[in-house]
């Protein structure tokens, strides 16, 4: 997600560095050479000119022009207006303990249905009592798609009938719903390619008739800033109370993520990050403004992390710093279940950076690492210091691998391990807590 936006970003700001006092005239041109980059990634024009106008303001004021190291505290600003722009302070949507509706509605393909699986898994995970409701009146084929998800996730599916009324539909669901009570409903709705009135009738009164909690947009972010300009639409309509931005994952260049909350003026309560059944992510400005920075998401990682062991993992929160090979191979061994690794190395800080441009390491790049680790004894592992060339030497001999993949293996984590260290001081989640659902 974002990767050429970070890699411009990344690259004007690291223009800044080591040239000593900047002049105004250097904030500026760097500043333009960022608004470019936004536009590139399909930032909308008015979002890009605000923010480049608001970092300007804040670099000018500040002591950018007479720091010594003035690219940290550009990087700080920009990120400090990133987060901003991404929508601010991470929003959830609103969960009671019970009589929960959420309306999930979208275009076509937005990836309503997919989600709607996503979301009931996830929250049946966490105990909730979910039901799905297959609510699109016109295509039995819709319907049969989310019946498939429920059944592998193990949730009911309420289905209604081929041209069915809503208030039909809303009745025979309250009447279901006493039968088998349900903490948490999610209703996947009909898309049409376009806005149109039959569908808006439809859903306005659909929702009218089932009282939602939460009425979801669902946006598709591969469409870029253009598949926002809707949610008005459906606001006016039926009302919006956050978004779901899909298909963050692959060749979204951001675009839409970073215009959503000037467009839309709603929260983004979640991000699609794969086609899979758990790739869905709350969304977190500081968070997604710390990858396209290239800070790494260390945070999300833990979270998934722990997520995956089911247990609590204390150690990794408060030891970030003491980052050793070891528990460089333990994440690994663990992310490797989680997706693939080119996107799990993209969250790691600085880690993005270690991928050979335009490629992503692969399984056989993972187990030769496995391979090297392995090679080496607990003490080589805990202190990667103390590997002399004759270690070096053994290890590549144990492991089937050259001297030179031991010495890259290394540089590469005493990297991981500094940034890591960097980012464990500052991650502001620390300070934050917990999000109320994530
Ligand atoms: N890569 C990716 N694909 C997604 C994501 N969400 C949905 N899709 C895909 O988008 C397509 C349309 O999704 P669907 O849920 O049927 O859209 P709907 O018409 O709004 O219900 C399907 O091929 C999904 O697998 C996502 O977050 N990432
Ligand atoms: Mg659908």
């Amino acid at each position: 997600m974002f990767q050429s936006l970070g890699d411009r970003l990344q690259s004007v700001i690291g223009g800044l560095r080591g040239r000593g006092r900047l002049s105004e005239a250097d904030v500026k041109a760097a500043l333009r050479e960022v608004r470019v980059a936004l536009l590139e990634a399909d930032v909308n024009l008015e979002v890009a000119r605000d923010f480049t106008k608001r970092v300007q303001e804040k670099a000018v004021g500040s002591e950018v022009l007479t720091s010594l190291q003035p690219d940290q505290r550009v990087i700080a600003i920009v990120h400090e207006e990133l987060v901003d722009t991404l929508g601010g302070k991470s929003v959830q949507p609103v969960l009671k303990s019970e009589s929960n509706v959420w309306l999930l509605m979208g275009l076509q393909g937005a990836g309503k249905t997919t989600t709607a699986g996503k979301l009931a898994y996830r929250y049946k995970g966490q105990g909730r009592r979910v039901l799905l409701v297959a609510a699109d009146t016109q295509r039995p084929a819709a319907r049969e798609q989310l019946k498939v998800l429920g059944d592998q996730i193990g949730v009911p599916v309420f289905e209604v009938h081929d041209g069915e009324r809503p208030a039909e539909v809303a009745e025979r669901l309250r009447a279901h719903l006493r039968k088998d009570f349900r903490d948490l409903v999610i209703v996947d709705t009909a898309g049409r390619l376009q806005v149109d009135e039959a569908l808006m009738d439809e859903l306005a009164q659909l929702s009218r008739l089932v009282g939602p909690t939460e009425k979801v947009l669902v946006v598709d972010a591969m469409t870029g800033q253009q598949s926002l300009p809707v949610a008005r639409e459906f606001d006016e309509r039926v009302g919006v109370t956050g978004l779901i931005m899909t298909k963050l994952d692959g060749d979204a260049r951001g675009g839409a993520a970073l215009s959503a909350k000037h467009v839309t003026g709603k929260p983004i309560y979640f991000a699609g990050m794969s086609e899979r059944i758990d790739g869905l992510e709350p969304f977190h400005p500081d968070r997604v403004a710390g990858r396209i920075l290239g800070m790494g998401d260390v945070l999300t990682l833990i979270e998934k992390a722990k997520v995956l062991e089911g247990g609590d993992d204390e150690r990794d929160m408060r030891d970030l710093g003491d980052f050793t090979l070891q528990d460089m191979l333990t994440q690994m061994r663990r992310l490797k279940q989680i997706g693939s690794f080119g996107d799990v190395l993209k969250m790691i800080p600085g880690a993005g950076k270690l991928l050979p441009a335009g490629a992503e390491i692969d399984e056989k790049e993972i187990a030769r690492i496995e391979a090297i680790i392995s090679s080496m004894t607990e003490k080589e592992r805990a202190n990667p210091r103390v590997l002399d060339a004759s270690r070096r030497r053994r290890i590549a001999k144990g492991s089937g691998t050259q001297v030179q993949d031991i010495n890259r293996l290394v540089k590469n984590y005493e990297e991981m391990r500094k940034l890591m260290k960097r980012m464990g001081r500052r991650s502001p989640g620390r300070r934050g807590g917990r999000p109320v659902l994530g």
